[in-house]
């Protein structure tokens, strides 16, 4: 009985132990531009889906600019009552699929960045890799629909207790006739996830605990067997 109580108490502490709020940012292969403001989901929501706004290749003698902005989902993306955050937006291209780890949440980013071209036409940040508490393995990950110029640079991760909660980007003003290449870095906050406790107070969550109780998002290959590309039917009803 004594060993019982000792081990609860220390599962406990532990539980009781938050990190603070960090964050995360892409490592500057590129850096033109400017950091727009944090843009945040709700207190008490976190990102569980990603929407990326590319410009499709422009041909050989075209300047080229790949990924303009990334947009995050603070719960399901496909509840029309869902918030949605990005921070500065470039201005070219359209919004590609949604992506979606909800009832997971996001943990993690990657980049794929084309490095300085020189006097060739640059795109700087081409397309966006994130993590997802329900992903079978740490090392899984959900790929968005950019372009592949350029090659991954270092992942970036929340502690295990936090979920991305907001988010800043850095875009490059349109250059006009010069060479153009909109969104470079990214930036995200890990908040601590907090729960209501039974008494009404805010707490920590466990995310252990709770990532054993969430549906594993099921792999098709390698591959997350995602993307939903029609959006009307994954609606709520
Ligand atoms: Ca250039
Ligand atoms: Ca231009
Ligand atoms: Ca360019």
């Amino acid at each position: 009985m004594k060993m019982f109580s000792a081990t609860s108490f220390a599962l406990l502490s532990l539980i009781a132990v938050t990190a603070a709020n960090i964050n995360i940012t892409s490592p500057p292969v590129t850096n033109w531009g400017l950091w727009g403001t944090f843009q945040r989901c709700p207190f008490g929501s976190y990102a569980q889906g990603f929407q990326l706004k590319t410009e499709p290749y422009q041909g050989l003698f075209t300047d080229d600019t790949a990924l303009n902005s990334v947009k995050l989902f603070c719960g399901d993306p496909f509840r029309p009552d869902t918030a949605v955050i990005t921070s500065t937006e470039g201005q070219f291209g359209s919004w590609g699929n949604i992506y979606s780890c909800f009832p997971g949440y996001l943990n993690g980013f990657q980049l794929r960045v084309e490095e300085y071209q020189g006097n060739s036409d640059d795109t700087a940040t081409n397309n966006a890799r994130f993590y997802c508490s329900n992903l079978p393995n740490p090392n899984d990950y959900v790929e968005g629909d950019g372009l592949s110029y350029g090659s991954w640079s270092q992942e970036q991760r929340c502690y295990s207790s936090q979920y991305i909660c907001a988010i800043q980007t850095q875009v490059e003003p349109n250059m006009g006739d010069d060479d153009d290449t909109m969104l470079n870095n990214v930036r995200m906050e890990c908040c601590d996830y907090l729960v209501t406790a039974p008494n009404g107070s805010v707490v920590q969550g466990n995310t252990e605990t709770q990532k054993k109780s969430l549906p594993v998002i099921l792999l098709a290959g390698s591959k997350p067997n995602f993307p939903q590309t029609d959006e009307t039917e994954n609606m709520p009803r």
